[in-house]
């Protein structure tokens, strides 16, 4: 017969302690999971936050949302500026990889944490209708509308040129579009967000989308 004491020094050594060090490996990586998660600065407001949002539930990827109060200047505080010295939203903070531009952002999250590349083809010359989908909207769409209603809006709104930059940007937009059933091809992409986001803006703003016919049609298939 083996005394209690020794019985219970035996299941100690033989299992007490393998289970204790499972549990801490099982409560280390439980911490870091729940570490592991992705900061992410914005305001509703911004085009290209709300761009982030929408490419970040394609992907289906969680972000940890941390609303900015521009108004109030909370984008140019020292933490802030620490993690994004343009001091724009959005910008993740990915465990200390932190990055700015929205079209960085989607195309990092969808690198990153895409199950698979149908949002963003490997395919280099499909990838390069996306990406010139994605430069044309943050060169020309999404600046043309920035210029006329970020700028100084006073002296720019009501400035004929800035309304015809937008009007030009839609009207090569919509020729882009010819025969694609999406902005960069047969299928939806991080460049149909980038885009949608950006003409709807102007669509909420008052511009008569009607002209633009492929883009209605696009939409319909988005
Ligand atoms: N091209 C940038 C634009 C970012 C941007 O200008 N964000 C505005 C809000 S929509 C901002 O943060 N403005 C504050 C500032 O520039 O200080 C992007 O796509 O992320």
């Amino acid at each position: 017969m083996i005394p209690i004491s020794e019985n219970f020094d035996n299941y100690r050594s033989s299992f007490c302690l393998p289970a204790l060090l499972l549990n801490v490996r099982g409560l280390i990586y439980f911490e870091l999971q729940q570490e592991m998660t992705i900061d992410f600065y914005y305001t509703l407001v911004s085009c290209p936050s709300r761009a982030v949002l929408l490419a970040a539930k394609s992907i289906g990827v969680d972000l940890n949302l941390k609303l900015l109060d521009l108004k109030n200047g909370e984008h140019l505080k020292p933490e802030f500026l620490k993690i994004n010295p343009q001091h724009t939203v959005p910008t993740i903070d990915d465990n200390g990889f932190a990055i700015g531009e929205s079209r960085a952002i989607i195309t990092y999250l969808q690198n990153q944490y895409g199950n698979d590349d149908s949002l963003y083809p490997k395919d280099p010359k499909k990838r390069a209708l996306v990406d010139h989908r994605l430069y044309f909207d943050t060169g020309t769409l999404y600046s043309a509308l920035a210029q006329c209603y970020f700028s100084d809006p006073k002296k720019i709104r009501d400035d004929p040129e800035t309304i015809q930059n937008i009007v030009k940007a839609l009207e090569i937009f919509d020729s882009l579009l010819n025969n694609l059933k999406f902005a960069a091809g047969d299928n939806f992409t991080l460049a149909d967000i980038s885009l949608v986001v950006t003409v709807s803006t102007l669509d909420i703003l008052g511009h008569d989308l009607s002209p633009y016919k492929k883009y209605s049609q696009m939409v319909c298939h988005s």
